[in-house]
């Protein structure tokens, strides 16, 4: 690509991406509402709020591809999800449609299916199944990229990324944990492929114990190399045997199942 978007460039998974990405494009833009530090020589950096319209349009506008990291990424009050994931989600696809329809990376999550049962294996077929005003909003964004791909061929990669950190912080992620290099991998995977389409993809390793089905992916010859099963000693060792009762040990979505609505 010649100018590849990563938003959301400070939070955990952007930084990741900023580090790891570079080989995609001749330039990477990044984007953050907060300072993202001085830019190297392939970088450009934007401050930008997703929720600005005409500011998100100017950020799109010379993108080839575009991951799509921005956003909440937790449970928080309506104002803060409907800003941050449904206007600006919106911001961005409307501005990509206006601006050579590039390919986008969408973080979506493992809550927009999190108050399925763990004993319960699903696949990219399955209903959503929301757990919290965020997963909501990761459902919102799914539809969204859905309709731009129907009505105007926008391709987009809906990840629900499973919990994506340096090493699973406790059982429950003994299933959904993706280590960066698969990440990363995936990411790769989906810049490669000639014809994406829309898919769900679900970001998880290959963890004995997952509760996600890749199959209806297999096109994108993306194989995770890593296994949470590897850590699972360690997690042992640090926290006993898992309460069987906690939200943690009973659905995908673990505690956000359990968060309350906050008032504004
Ligand atoms: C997410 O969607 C969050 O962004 C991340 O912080 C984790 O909580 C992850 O899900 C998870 O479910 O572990």
């Amino acid at each position: 690509m010649k100018r590849l978007l990563i938003t959301g460039a400070n939070g955990g998974l952007g930084s990741i991406c900023r580090q790891s990405l570079t080989h995609l494009a001749e330039t990477i833009r990044l984007s953050s509402r907060s300072d993202m530090g001085e830019a190297a020589e392939h970088e450009e950096i934007v401050r930008c709020d997703l929720a600005d319209r005409a500011a998100v349009e100017a950020l799109v506008d010379g993108c080839d591809g575009i991951v799509h990291m921005g956003g909440q990424a937790t449970e928080s009050n309506w104002e803060v999800i409907r800003n941050a994931n449904i206007d600006g989600m919106f911001n961005l696809y409307d501005a990509a449609r206006k601006h050579g329809r590039p390919r986008i990376v969408y973080a979506s999550s493992n809550h927009a299916i999190g108050f399925y049962r763990q004993n319960e294996r699903i696949d990219a077929a399955a209903t959503t199944r929301p757990d919290s005003l965020y997963g909501v909003s990761k459902v919102f964004g799914e539809a969204l990229a859905s309709m731009y791909h129907d009505k105007f061929g926008i391709e987009t990669a809906c990840v629900r990324i499973g919990s994506c950190f340096p090493q699973p912080k406790n059982h429950r992620m003994l299933s959904s944990w993706m280590s960066y290099d698969d990440f990363v991998r995936l990411i790769e995977c989906i810049f490669r492929v000639p014809v994406l389409g829309c898919p769900i993809i679900y970001g998880v390793s290959a963890n004995d114990s997952a509760w996600w089905d890749n199959d209806a992916v297999s096109y994108l010859g993306w194989h995770p190399r890593d296994n949470a099963e590897t850590h699972r000693a360690r997690l042992d060792a640090e926290f006993g045997k898992p309460d069987p009762d906690s939200p943690d040990s009973r659905y995908h979505g673990g505690q956000f199942t359990a968060a309350p609505i906050q008032e504004s």
